[in-house]
Parts: C-alpha cells; structure tokens; sequence
C-alpha cells in the first residue's frame, strides 16, 4: 500500500462541535492514523474548517459581522477543541484560504466540459426584491413531505431538492411569501455519471454495505446539479456573477489542504493524491450522497483518484433522546474539558460504542461510568499496576523464567486486531484488545504468583509480555497513556516487535495511572446536560 491520506469532513465554522461530531468523524481518523503510523506507514491527517455558505452568511448577517472575521473565530474554537481531546492534524486549514480559491477555480476549468447552462426556478423574497438560496428559503420537501425544509437538502429524507421544487416556499428571514423567478445556473452534469458511480460504489469502495444500498438507490436517481449560488459570499465562479454552492467547493478543501501541506513539508502532491495511495474521509452519515455521489463524480470528471475508503457513522443520542441545544440537552467538547473530565476516556469510550454504519448511538453518564471502569481502569489499569507492583518481588526485572501459552494467544490476538484496524472497524478491535487484557487479568489471579513462588516467575514474565502487547494495541486510542505505560514497562509501542520480554528487562515503580471515573464525575456530566 502507498501513502495514507486521511481526511475527516470539514466542519463548518459556524457553531460549536459536540460529542456526536467527535464521535461520527474527528476521532475516529486520528486513532486510524495513529496505527497507521505504529505500523510504520506514511499516514497524514487533514481537516480544514468549511467557511462558505448561506447558513455562514445568515449567522454572520446575525451576529453583526463580516463573514471573513466570523469564520475565523470558529475555526480557532473547532482546532482548540480538537486539540483537546488529543485529536491532531499534520494541517488544519481553511476554505477561504486563498489557496483553495484558486484550486477550486481550476477545478472549474478542468470539468467545465461537463457543466451547462440552464434557467432555473430561483426563490425570491418579494418584500426584500432579493435571491433566496438555500437556508433563506424554507418549505415542505417535494419527496418526502418532510416540513421546515430548506431549499438545497432535505434532512428528513436526505435528497437534494431541485431548485423551484419546494413546497409553499417561504423568505427565513422575514417570513414572506416566497415567489419564484428564472434565473440562468450553471450545472455540473452529474447523471451522465450514474453508471460509472454505481460500478465504483458496488466494486471498489470500502464501506458498510448499509451505506452502498442507500447510495446505490439513489444512483439511480441522479439530476444534474446545480453548482451556482447568487450571493457574494464564496468561491467567485470566473465566467458568471455569483459563487459556487459550497458543497462543490468543501470537498475540494480536502485536495487544498493536501497541497498546502505538500508545500509546507516539500512532497509532491502526485505522490499523495493517486490511485496507488490509500484516500480515506471520514464522515457522519448525513452527509453520505455527498461523498459518494457528487464528489466522486467530480473526480471523476477532473481525472484525480478516487477515495477508496469512505467510513461513516451515525449520530449520538443524549440517554436516548436527540440532542438538542434549545432543551440543553447537549454536551459539547468544550463542556467536557471545561467539566474537569478526561479527554482519554473520552476517547475509550466513544471507540467502545461506537460502530460503523448508519446505526445511530447512545451516550449516558452511567454507561460511560461503568464502560471505563470495567473495559479500562479495573481492566488494563489494574493489570498494569499489579505486574509492576509484583515484579519488585523480582528487583523490578523480569526474571529467568517459561513462557506460558497464553503469550501466544495474546499474539494472535494482536494479529487479530491489526486485521480489524486496517479495515477501519476500530470498536471491534478495541475490544480484541480489552478482551485480551481480560484474559491475562484472569490468568494472573488464577496462577496466584503470591502464593506460588516456584511459579512466580513464570507467571510474572508472561503477564509482563502479555501486557507489552496490549499496550501496544490500546496505543491509538489512549496515546497519552500508552506512553507512560509504555515508559514504565520500559517497552517500545512501534507494531513490529511483538517479541517476549527477556530475562533481566527492566521495568519501573508502578504509578497510578488510570482513576476510577467516579460518582460526581457522573453527576457533573449529568448537571451539564441535565435530564431534560
Ligand atoms: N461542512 C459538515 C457536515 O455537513 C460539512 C462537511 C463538508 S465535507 C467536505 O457535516
Ligand atoms: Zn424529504
């Protein structure tokens, strides 16, 4: 396999990240990416803040700012909170960034052949003689009857809605009646790609088949798309007055970000962006049509390789019940840190929970009391804590001892996980790991090396070796703590050596590393959230 180009959906700069975006697409990459790099092989994380669009304008318009100095503190906030969860790029950048004006804009040039002008039905508010794009437009979905939908997507059914087609439009701002009026858009021919779209969705693609049957539906189904915008906020279309939609220009942010970082680091972008190398976005499952369909499409029609990889996941629940921020429902990333409590269990437990596919999850206080307890703290942590605590029996050296056969499980059980990481199926493989720390817990308590002292040894060396390869595997999704543990066990995390500890291997005084989540740290998630 080549390079690794690992990107995760650009968030937009318009509002605060949450749990349920951490979960869906901000971790996931970075716990992919960092066993790409234990493996040895070259991986970059990419992400960028998604800067254009109607809702960006209206909530600028809103907080008496220019959209420019608007974006901007967002983007600051989204890489803060990232950051602080242990979440990190190779390049963070930005759609505005004037790199990817222009990238976008050549782009244009490159699929232009396949692009065409057309009058299209354009909403217009008559009281404020102005265009409605997309958010400044709302009505009932023409497919599924959903209401309160906006002009461009529907959320309820996921289709994007032909331009004209709402029903009972009306102005969001100030409530009028919306009129419609002719107006000439430029569209990308996006049918003439069904065919090609459905064989690469169906023969290449790597992703859960729930997610291939939805997209393969709509393949079917594929309009023209309408790739203008009349409002002055965007990637100015060089031939027409007005910018691009921004879902045509966001996705090019991944290849922007690319470049700037090949610029930066001084590689060559045709050396990360080809079909040998491994391209993978992560994404929630909202957001899915636009992944496999119309940036595909566009790739296809530039003549650039395609993803090969596009994981999704679902949204989180808040005990059951949909997140909502009027209610205070809510848990963001900044409340989590703000609440004194530990981004890694953040991280362990998310991964716990969390599958691939649409299927839509649950966070509670409670479960994440019991999950990280139970699968880390009284599991890993307390292994980690009595082979260190044991071994000062031993000068804190491993003594001249017999392996037991449980090394051996516990290594293919490593072989096992490398397997299930690789195809990006990252909660199954962390429970490999817990799995396996459970099986050496019970093996140590069943060997009783206090009691045993003709044993001991033994028992002592394999748990040890044991442990050396657990931490290894728990290393992408708890790297700040592997690392200690990695110190203390005096071991390397690099996936190659998957080798016994010797005789005479050093280890060092235990330290605690891993508390207990305890019942207020329950309590102040809960008051965060409260039990509305
Ligand atoms: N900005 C965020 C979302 O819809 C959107 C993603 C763009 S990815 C190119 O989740
Ligand atoms: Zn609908």
């Amino acid at each position: 396999m080549g390079n690794h180009i690992i990107t995760a959906a650009l968030p937009y700069s318009n509002g605060e990240l949450h749990l349920g975006h951490l979960r869906s697409t901000y971790l996931p990459p970075d716990i992919y990416v960092r066993f790409l790099r234990q493996l040895g092989d070259q991986a970059i994380y990419l992400c960028a803040t998604d800067e254009h669009g109607t809702p960006i304008l209206l909530s600028s318009e809103k907080a008496k700012q220019k959209p420019a100095e608007y974006v901007k503190q967002w983007r600051t906030r989204h890489l803060a909170d990232l950051n602080s969860i242990g979440i990190k790029f190779d390049l963070f950048s930005h759609t505005h960034d004037p790199a990817h004006i222009e990238l976008t804009q050549k782009m244009y040039e490159k699929i232009k052949v396949h692009t065409f002008r057309s009058p299209v039905q354009q909403y217009w508010c008559p009281d404020e003689d102005k265009p409605l794009p997309d958010r400044y437009v709302i009505g009932q979905c023409p497919f599924c009857q959903a209401e309160e939908q906006y002009g461009d997507t529907c959320e309820s059914c996921g289709k994007a809605i032909p331009p004209g087609k709402l029903i009972d439009p009306s102005c969001k701002t100030c409530g009028a009646k919306a009129t419609v009026k002719k107006k000439e858009h430029i569209f990308f021919r996006l049918s003439a790609f069904a065919d090609r779209l459905a064989s690469w969705i169906s023969d290449e693609l790597d992703t859960t088949q729930d997610i291939k049957n939805f997209a393969l539906e709509w393949a079917k189904d594929l309009r023209d798309w309408d790739i203008t915008r009349d409002i002055d906020w965007g990637v100015p279309i060089p031939d027409y007055d007005g910018v691009f939609y921004v879902w045509f220009d966001a996705p090019i942010g991944y290849m922007t970000t690319l470049r700037s970082w090949c610029e930066k680091t001084g590689e060559k972008f045709e050396d990360w962006w080809n079909p040998n190398s491994e391209i993978v976005h992560f994404i929630g499952k909202d957001i899915v049509y636009h992944h496999v369909l119309f940036w595909p499409a566009m790739l296809m029609a530039a003549g650039f390789a395609l993803p090969t990889k596009v994981p999704v996941r679902g949204y989180l629940m808040l005990e059951n019940k949909k997140l909502s921020k009027s209610r205070g429902r809510y848990l963001s990333i900044a409340d989590w840190i703000q609440s004194g409590q530990d981004p890694e269990y953040l991280r362990f437990y998310l991964s716990f929970t969390t599958p691939l596919g649409m299927k839509d999850t649950d966070f509670s206080a409670d479960e994440y009391h019991s999950v990280v307890n139970e699968g880390l703290v009284n599991n890993y942590g307390n292994l980690l804590q009595r082979i260190l605590k044991f071994s000062e029996r031993f000068d804190s050296a491993i003594p001249k001892a017999k392996l037991g056969p449980i090394f051996n499980d516990v290594r293919e059980k490593k072989n096992g996980f490398e397997q299930l990481m690789s195809k990006g199926k990252l909660m199954a493989a962390l429970k490999v790991a817990t799995g396996a720390a459970n099986d050496v817990n019970a093996y140590f308590q069943g060997a009783e090396p206090w009691k045993y002292e003709k044993t001991a040894p033994d028992t002592i060396k394999t748990a040890a070796s044991c442990l050396k390869l657990i931490t290894q595997m728990l290393a992408p999704f708890i790297p700040v703590r592997a690392e200690k543990a990695a110190d203390l066990l005096n071991i390397e995390l690099s996936w190659k050596d998957s080798e016994p500890l010797k005789s005479g291997h050093k280890l060092k005084n235990p330290k605690i590393l891993f508390d207990h989540v305890s019942d207020s740290d329950v309590e102040k998630i809960k008051s965060v959230y409260g039990d509305s």
